[in-house]
């Protein structure tokens, strides 16, 4: 039996070492999706910070409104923020929110996180999480879904996935919550006042840089991962030059030529604990 939203608050709030994300933070056994009920906050007019939590979600969605799996055992957050940025420089916030995400899971998982452009969180080329911003009238609402404990039997999923646990069983959504907050708000912080070292730690985390790739798109692009700019785009270098893509999903076309490797966790169907 797991714990129910009540004590999961309890837990959480007592492990905050946050300013203002999780101030106040609001939990609930099931929501559609931790997206809606920021929404909600933030139209009645929540502060920035303000956080969104759910156990379970019923209609987790990625973007372009493709779905979430999000049975209990995953972490499910939205914070509420009011940024002095230009929306069109939004997709920022959710590479500062990718590398605050991915630090705290790194840190309590121990194992490499990267990240892959624009919003994945993946461990070796299991993705264990994804970041989803979305405008709620002024403000951003910034999802957080992360893989901690495989759902109980169900049919192995079609793309390459992973869950915390698999490398840690005692990674739990109390400790990673808090942790996910402090890290990230680290990192909104710092948007502010020294946003180059923010795109600086995405690069050294980024499994998507110096590989080629295929990204989607109304005109899809194929090129070499060269660089992000300060707006949160993918730099692309094209047979026709460099090309400058702003939204997308992208296919690593080749094995990475980077340091960082990620240990090889047990795998499907791993079901740590048991
Ligand atoms: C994302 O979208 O990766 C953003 C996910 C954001 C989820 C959080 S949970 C809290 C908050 N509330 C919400 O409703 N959402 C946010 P995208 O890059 O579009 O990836 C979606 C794709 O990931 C799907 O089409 C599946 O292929 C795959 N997927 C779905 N569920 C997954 C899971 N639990 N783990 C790994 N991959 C998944």
């Amino acid at each position: 039996m797991s714990a129910g939203a009540d004590a999961v608050a309890a837990v959480v709030g007592a492990g905050l070492r946050t300013r203002r994300f999780g101030r106040p933070l609001v939990v609930r056994d099931r929501v559609t999706s931790t997206n809606d009920l920021a929404r909600a906050l933030a139209a009645g007019g929540a502060g920035e910070g303000a956080v969104a939590m759910a156990l379970e979600q019923t209609a987790g969605r990625g973007r372009l409104g493709r779905p979430w799996r999000s049975p209990r055992g995953g972490l499910y957050l939205s914070v509420v923020l009011r940024p002095a940025l230009d929306p069109a420089r939004w997709p920022v916030l959710g590479l500062a929110m990718s590398v605050g995400a991915a630090v705290a899971a790194e840190t309590l998982a121990g194992t490499l996180v990267d990240v892959k452009w624009p919003n994945d969180l993946v461990v070796g080329t299991g993705k264990v999480g994804g970041i989803l911003v979305e405008a709620a009238g002024e403000a951003a609402v910034c999802g957080i879904g992360i893989n901690v404990a495989p759902p109980p039997a169900e049919a192995p999923p079609a793309e390459p996935v992973g869950w915390l646990a698999m490398y840690d069983p005692r990674v739990s959504i109390t400790a990673l919550a808090p942790a996910v907050l402090l890290e990230c708000e680290r990192r909104y912080r710092r948007l502010q006042d020294n946003p180059g070292a923010v795109l600086a730690e995405w690069r050294i985390r980024s499994s998507t840089l110096g590989r080629r790739v295929q990204v989607s798109g109304a005109v899809p692009v194929e090129g070499t991962a060269e660089d992000i700019d300060e707006d949160g785009a993918l730099l692309v270098r094209t047979a026709g030059g460099l090309r400058r893509v702003l939204a997308g999903d992208v296919v690593h076309l080749t094995v990475s030529s980077g340091q960082r490797t990620a240990t090889t966790g047990p795998g499907w169907p791993a079901q740590p604990g048991h």
